[in-house]
């Protein structure tokens, strides 16, 4: 799914890659004369790195006319990308498989890379090396395995250092579909490590094609030319000593002495050694093997023992940098499964300790998952309407992802109640008994939990402390007497500060028993708060923590200017009720023009003798405020909070504000 602008560049870059694999697998069968192993290898390389791939191929490889490939291939610099075009084919197709293989199995990251190290090395050395070589140099497979061995153990070292740390960097970076074999983004970061393996990979390659550890390119032509060979040859090379510099000619002339192994001719002798100009009549390249003196096989390298040993041992030190460096940064102990491709937002802060169940808890709502998307045509905390049973007043529940608009051109993806955000408001009598269906259709387990109710324990709702959490697809039931009355809500209890701060929440009013108890207004106005963080396109809970921080703000599911307009006329009182389903965050909420009386607190009256004047209420997560205030004179009067910042849209003031402020229009 294309949630993020990387998705769209990929999509190309696959599209790219496709037409470029198509390309230079047409253009090698059909015109470029080399070995077949070689034609694979560069049609691999071309799959695994695109355009990139493509670009080597017609620089380095490709006959630009007929009868040139001999000498264009010739320079260094493009031997060593044969040489490195070869590893690269063997080993990225190892790391690969292994990596999709290991995420799917759900092992940790670190155990991935060990597998895809051993893997690529496997596929590269008995693979693609010596079995494919096998056919071209001769000898037993187990003396091609030998001499395979070094030069192979090198190269593979390189590329996996560099390799390892785009996989283990992005792979647990902040989008973690990078995980998963399913995502585009996977096959991203395995295209762009394989990349960056190639270039770690290439100068050890230049150095072992000019010392005869590793072939080249090489040219292979139908023996056309040679008709009195015909017949006895299936192949004919001409090799890659032909492209080397002239300062290294003299490590290839003693290979001409010894051109043409075994497999040319069936009785095993070695060959004469035709060299210069015959299309088709010598084989004298090799693929590895250090000491090539066995049998008059393959290629023989000047190499010394110190310069492979020293070679070897820098390699080996790259590989260990490559493999555990990134640990310092990331947590490799996790899986593809634990993090389940959680997208993070950006500047929270994960660290080599960090826990998956932290990340998950953290991350954006995938766009995936949502079910129904909503204009501000649609409002929340709309009165949802009991159904009686045997006296019984019952309502249904039920929770879902939407994507939720605050703002004309601002939505968010929220976890909602029946559809919207704020969930549904309940409305009963003090004395009712009432049962609440609640059936979760979030990708996640979750409660409700009755804020300030005296209900039997098991009704009150906490996950794991009175009741099992109610799985995705499960449904729990709610019963109890409303015996109090006042201002209340609801609110999920699993999970809290992600699905709260995600919009699972809703009011609970209960008017008394007696009606001449309630503090009777002109008109009475339900304020919920809730903040919001966006960035990237994404949704994420937001938290007092860093990477957490809100940048929108909400009040009945509206940012101002989308939130209501209070309207009443001079002398009229109007009742609010501020609601805390804010999670994280407190509200110093205040209302221009005069004070208001506090009348209530957490739902509870307060005595006259004890009521009191303020214009400033701290709302705290939890907390309720009822207030009654006078219009005393005309205008346009606000509610907002008093933190300047809840007052923007992402920090930006439209019409006078944003966030949390609603105007009360007041006429004469
Ligand atoms: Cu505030």
């Amino acid at each position: 799914m294309f949630v993020q602008p990387v998705d769209y560049f990929l999509a190309v870059w696959f599209v790219l890659a496709g037409l470029s694999t198509a390309y230079v697998a047409w253009d090698q069968f059909r015109n470029n004369p080399e070995p077949v192993v070689m034609k694979w290898g560069f049609i691999l390389v071309t799959l695994y790195m695109g355009p990139l791939g493509l670009l080597i191929y017609v620089l380095a490889d490709k006959e630009p006319r007929p009868g040139e490939h001999e000498a264009f291939t010739k320079p260094l610099w493009k031997q060593g990308v044969g040489s490195t075009i070869h590893c690269v084919a063997g080993d990225a197709t190892g790391i690969i498989l292994a990596a999709a293989i290991t995420a799917a199995l759900g092992l940790p990251m670190w155990i991935d890379l060990i597998v895809e190290y051993v893997a690529g090395f496997a596929f590269g050395l008995f693979i693609f090396q010596s079995l494919f070589m096998k056919s071209m140099m001769g000898g037993t497979y187990w003396e091609n395995v030998r001499k395979s061995f070094m030069p192979e153990f090198i190269s593979m070292n390189f590329m996996m250092a560099g390799m390892a740390p785009i996989m283990s960097f992005l792979m647990m970076g902040s989008d973690m579909r990078a995980m998963e074999p399913t995502e585009l983004l996977f096959w991203g970061v395995m295209s762009f490590g394989v990349i960056v393996g190639f270039i770690a990979a290439y100068p050890a390659n230049v150095w072992m094609v000019a010392r005869g550890l590793k072939h080249g390119l090489m040219t292979e032509r139908e023996p056309e030319f040679d008709k009195a060979e015909k017949g006895r040859r299936e192949h004919a090379h001409r090799g890659a000593e032909a492209g080397m510099a002239a300062e290294h000619r003299h490590a290839y002339a003693r290979l001409d002495e010894h051109a043409n192994p075994g497999h040319a001719n069936p009785n095993g002798n070695p060959g004469p050694g035709h060299h210069g100009s015959g299309y088709g009549s010598s084989h004298v390249d090799g693929g590895g093997g250090s000491h090539g003196s066995h049998g008059g096989h393959g290629m023989e390298s000047d190499a010394t023992v110190p310069q492979l040993a020293a070679f070897g041992c820098v390699s080996v030190l790259a590989l260990a940098l490559g493999m555990i460096a990134p640990a310092n940064w990331v947590n490799l102990t996790l899986s593809a499964r634990d993090v389940g491709g959680a997208i993070m937002p950006p500047g929270m802060i994960m660290d080599r300790d960090t826990p998956a169940a932290a990340m998950l808890d953290m991350a954006a709502v995938h766009p995936r998952l949502i079910t129904a998307s909503h204009g501000l045509e649609v409002r929340g905390d709309r009165e949802l309407e009991a159904r009686m049973e045997n006296g019984v007043k019952v309502f249904d529940l039920e929770t879902s992802v939407i994507r939720w608009a605050i703002l004309p051109d601002v939505k968010v993806d929220a976890y909602a109640i029946n559809g919207q955000v704020p969930g549904p408001r309940l409305h009963i009598r003090q004395g009712d008994r009432v049962r609440i269906n609640v059936t979760n259709r979030l990708p996640e387990s979750t409660t409700l939990h009755w804020h300030g109710l005296i209900l039997p324990n098991e009704m009150d709702g906490p996950a794991e402390i009175t009741q099992e959490p109610i799985p995705p697809g499960g449904s729990y039931r709610y019963e109890f007497t409303a015996g109090q009355s006042g201002t209340y809500f609801y609110h999920s209890h699993d999970h809290v500060d992600r699905q709260q701060a995600l919009g699972l929440y809703g009011a609970l009013i209960i008017d008394p028993a007696n009606p001449q108890d309630e503090i009777a207004a002109d008109h009475d106005y339900i304020i919920q708060l809730q903040e919001w963080l966006m960035r990237e396109g994404l949704t994420f809970p937001s938290m007092p923590m860093d990477g957490g921080q809100p940048n929108y703000f909400t009040i009945n599911g509206r940012a101002y200017p989308s939130t209501d307009t209070i309207r009443m006329k001079v002398g009229e009182t109007l009742k609010v009720r501020f609601i805390g389903t804010n999670n994280g965050f407190i509200h110093p909420m205040h209302i221009h023009g005069g004070p208001f009386e506090v009348v209530a607190r957490d739902g509870e009256t307060i005595p006259k003798s004890a009521r009191f004047l303020a214009d400033t209420v701290n709302v705290g997560p939890g907390q309720r405020y009822d207030v009654v205030w006078q219009a005393r004179r005309p205008g346009k009067w606000l509610i907002h909070c008093h933190i300047g910042h809840h007052t923007t849209n992402n920090n930006v003031e439209e019409k006078g504000g944003g966030g949390l402020m609603v105007v009360i229009d007041v006429q004469p």
